[in-house]
């Protein structure tokens, strides 16, 4: 297993200095994020992106994302144009020494959350999800700012897009899915990239708009389309665990070779489809921490992993689930529980 950790660039207010502290940590997970969707990155950026991560003794080998243009999910416009320049970035990076791509295949938005400052008992405060106050938004109608959701659309472009939508059903975003898989895959099988998608969160429809990376039938699906090994998953045990249904340790023993890269963070269901983002510790959420990571353990994980989105405690003021503390108790608690089980099976 290889600890990363995930910063935001020169404006992340979590510095690289600050993350090298972190006991045990590997590499930095990163992009670049003033390009717009669906253009080249320019070889300088990658090159000076590189250059910052090693100057602070970090590896740079992980990229999460290279976002998907929309046209691409849609099957529309310009898509052949934006997978081209998609695969001239999966090309760059390689050549900078990137082993793995994060990326989503989520239409429209990211990530979601009902509320990303949920005051906790013991005065942190959490991402939450409550699927009744999601549904009561209207995103073509209200004025929503929601994490991971590209901020330059306009209400008008944002009503437009999801019109955009109305003929896409989950059929349809498969077939153009495939489509993607089945040009970018000979690239990375090329330059030896490993494309790792993050699953949908949380995994299932939102706003009437399919999602279709929920748990293992799209796994056995995406492998069918594109068998190549460097066709993987992040395991993102937050998203997946979101579904009880979705049992993480098998997952992890049964598509464990192709987890290019796992997100570790703990859940606590709270209804059906409500669900609070808790510590990283087995104790505080619904996941079993220890047994997902007994399983990586079994598996002979040697790939990435990172904690994922923490609360805000000590005060910290930050990008929702993306300040320093939190995530840095998780690494060092999933460091812990990794010790643990390596020298337990001795
Ligand atoms: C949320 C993240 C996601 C993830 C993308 C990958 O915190 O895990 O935004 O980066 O879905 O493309």
């Amino acid at each position: 297993m290889k600890m990363s950790f995930r910063w935001y660039g020169t404006d992340d207010p979590v510095t690289l200095e600050k993350i090298a502290q972190i006991p045990g940590m590997h590499s930095i997970v990163t992009a670049i994020y003033d390009v717009p969707v669906g253009q080249v990155w320019p070889e300088d950026k990658v090159a000076a992106l590189a250059k910052a991560v090693e100057a602070a003794g970090l590896k740079f080998d992980v990229i999460e994302s290279v976002p998907v243009h929309e046209d691409i999910k849609l099957g529309a416009g310009k898509r052949d144009e934006y997978i081209e320049n998609y695969c001239t970035n999966i090309r760059t990076l390689a050549k900078y020494g990137v082993k793995v791509i994060c990326y989503n295949f989520m239409p429209v938005f990211d990530w979601l959350r009902s509320d990303l400052d949920y005051k906790l008992e013991d005065g942190s405060s959490a991402l939450i999800f409550k699927q009744a106050e999601v549904d009561a938004l209207n995103p073509a109608e209200s004025d929503l700012s929601l994490p991971g959701w590209d901020a330059s659309y306009t209400m008008d472009g944002l009503r437009a897009l999801l019109a955009q939508y109305k003929d896409v059903d989950a059929e349809k975003l498969w077939e153009n899915f495939a489509y993607f898989l089945h040009k970018i895959i000979p690239v990375c099988d090329e330059v030896d990239m490993k494309m790792a998608i993050h699953p949908d969160d949380p995994p299932w429809p939102i706003f009437g708009l399919p999602r279709i990376i929920t748990g293992e039938e799209s796994y056995k699906r995406m492998i069918e389309i594109e068998p190549s090994i460097n066709n993987g998953f992040t395991i993102c045990t937050g998203s997946l665990g979101a579904d009880p249904n979705n049992d993480l340790p098998a997952l992890i023993r049964k598509y464990g070779d192709r987890a290019h890269f796992i997100h570790l963070r703990n859940i606590k269901l709270t209804g059906e489809h409500c669900f609070e983002e808790a510590a990283h510790l087995s104790e505080k959420g619904s996941l079993d921490m220890y047994e997902i990571v007994k399983a990586m353990h079994d598996i002979g994980f040697e790939m990435y992993v990172r904690p994922d989105h923490g609360r805000m405690i000590w005060g910290e003021k930050g990008r929702p689930g993306y300040g320093l503390f939190d995530r840095a108790l998780g690494a060092t608690y999933i460091n812990g529980l990794w010790e643990a089980v390596c020298k337990g099976a001795k």
